[in-house]
């Protein structure tokens, strides 16, 4: 079981072995935390996700982590929010699974995500707290998994929502 823990940070300053991105499908830069972290990773990082040939909903990719204090950065391409009844719940959940098995699979330790969908793809912030939460603590009982996970929340609010859901039981709501 890995230690989970919510904090208030930029991500791009983050010193651990990987930070995920909330990217879009064609990996090519964007806003909110992707655009962040293409600024702060340097052009190298546009470089290194050209050659990925985009990713799908739900899937990941790594590259490294170029100017970055992280050593390496997966991308993952969250669900836009239509409603909750166009699969959104599933794909994101397999972002944070696929993310996790691509870092260990790389033998990242410490990773750090953001709140993916939560931005500009306008995926409700509680039910996504909730997704991101219990797939993290399903999917790292298993010990090849990075040994802590940091949800890397960019205001108060978020920090806020991320810590009523660690301390609520598991499995509710
Ligand atoms: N560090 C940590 N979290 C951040 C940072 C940061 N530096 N900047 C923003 N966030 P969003 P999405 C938070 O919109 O909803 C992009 O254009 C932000 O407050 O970045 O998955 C992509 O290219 C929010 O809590 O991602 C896609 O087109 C969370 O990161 C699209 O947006 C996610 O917000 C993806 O939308």
């Amino acid at each position: 079981m890995s230690l989970l823990r919510a904090i208030h940070a930029d991500i791009t300053t983050l010193d651990v072995d990987a930070i995920v991105n909330a990217a879009n499908s064609a990996l090519l830069g964007g806003g909110g935390v992707d655009g962040a972290i293409h600024r702060a990773a340097g052009p190298r990082l546009l470089e290194a996700c050209r050659k990925l040939g985009g990713c799908p909903t739900g899937e990941a990719r790594i590259t490294p982590g170029f100017d970055l204090p992280a050593r390496f950065v997966v991308h993952t391409v969250g669900p836009v929010w239509h409603g909750g009844h166009a699969n959104e719940a599933a794909l994101l959940a397999a972002c944070y699974r696929n993310s996790l098995q691509l870092a260990a699979e790389h033998g990242v330790q410490r990773i750090a995500f953001p709140a993916i969908s939560t931005g500009v793809y306008g995926y409700p912030l509680d039910e996504a707290t909730r997704i991101a939460i219990n797939t993290v603590r399903g999917v790292t009982e298993d010990p090849a998994m990075p040994q802590e996970v940091i949800f890397c929340c960019f205001s108060a609010r978020d920090l806020a929502m991320y810590e009523g859901e660690m301390l609520a039981p598991p499995g509710l709501g």
